[in-house]
């Protein structure tokens, strides 16, 4: 086994001074690793760091450092002891490290999303405090398991004809929200969005509990801003007084606490779930719920919008109501807000 020579000073080996060793000069046959210790002046390896790789069969002997190999792998910093030790813990740990997802998120549409966090809340209308219909009962607690991105405005005209090539609106205006489109044509919309973006099952209706979640932001009170009616200008168009000029450019009053603009009025959004009567059995994941549905007289199925338009009063545009329309049914106040997961579903 090779015993190091005392060292004149650090680096400086007696035997095999470095300035031998430089590659100009040094023979390979003359300065094997064994032999030389090489200098970090000339950042090449140290005798002790071949020696250790050497020792750990990292190496076989036909692969032991000549001095040109030191200097090659030095050169390009492809290894070093600390490196391959931060390298091989990076590899280790990355599993266990979670990265959090940025706050907002927007797409090559334009499309502006927030991150909605996790968390539980009650669903619908609490008897003692609000008045409203019975379909907004009984509340219940959800437990939404999973973060996820919610568009922060409806979907505008000018993001739907970039998807879907014409615009269906009555009132036409870009910046304003598409109306005049049924549930069924946004499946296809939506099919066409996740086409364009090349993420499969990355887009999508909001549930009707993720859609009361984020409009509520956390608040308990009839809308987001308060139980105060009166209130309800600052927030949301949702007074009847401008019927001829319909909706309104999104984005414009104030947002909920969560950063969603126009959740409330503008247009009704429409939402994944089919309609029922009441919340009894509704399930308590935050999943859309689409079976047992109310089935009408006909036996047709309904689904459901949330928070109300520029042509209700400010009732309709509490955080709990709810009305279900035919799923091919179009209307000028019938608009919709996309969902982004953050992890893209299979379907
Ligand atoms: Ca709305």
């Amino acid at each position: 086994m090779f015993q190091t020579t005392p060292h004149s000073h650090a680096g400086q080996p007696q035997r095999c001074q470095p300035q031998r060793c430089q590659p100009q000069r040094c023979q390979p046959q003359r300065c094997q690793p064994q032999r030389c210790h090489f200098s970090e002046k000339w950042h090449l390896l140290s005798w002790e760091r071949c020696h250790f790789f050497k020792k750990w069969h990292l190496w076989t002997p036909r692969h032991l450092l000549s001095w040109e190999r030191c200097h090659f792998f030095k050169k390009w910093h492809l290894w070093s002891p600390g490196h391959l030790w931060a390298a091989l813990a990076l590899l280790l740990l990355a599993p266990l490290a979670q990265a959090e997802p940025p706050e907002t998120f927007t797409n090559d549409l334009e499309m502006e999303f927030t991150l909605i966090p996790a968390g539980a809340f009650t669903m619908g209308r609490n008897p003692n405090f609000e008045d409203g219909r019975n379909d907004e009962l009984p509340a219940h607690r959800v437990q939404i398991k999973k973060p996820f991105y919610m568009q922060i405005t409806e979907v505008t005209q000018e993001q739907w004809v970039s998807v879907m090539g014409s615009n269906p609106s009555k009132f036409k205006a870009r910046s304003n929200p598409v109306e005049q489109v049924s549930w069924d044509d946004i499946q296809g919309f939506l099919k066409k969005l996740n086409e364009k973006e090349g993420c499969n099952g990355c887009y999508r209706l909001p549930s009707e509990a993720e859609w009361e979640y984020a409009y509520r932001a956390g608040t308990k009170s009839a809308w987001p801003h308060g139980d105060d009616q009166d209130a309800i200008g600052s927030f949301a168009w949702c007074v009847v007084e401008d019927y001829d000029r319909g909706h309104h450019p999104v984005g414009q009053l104030q947002p909920n606490p969560w950063g969603l603009f126009d959740m409330g009025g503008n247009v009704w959004e429409w939402v994944e779930d089919c309609y029922h009567e009441s919340y009894n059995g509704a399930p308590t994941d935050g999943s859309a719920w689409n079976d047992n549905c109310y089935k009408s007289s006909g036996g047709e199925t309904y689904r459901v919008l949330r928070g109300g338009s520029w042509s209700n009063d400010p009732n309709l545009c509490r955080a709990a109501f709810r009305v279900s329309y035919s799923p091919d049914l179009r209307g000028n106040a019938f608009g919709f807000r996309v969902v982004r997961e953050l992890s893209p579903r299979t379907r």
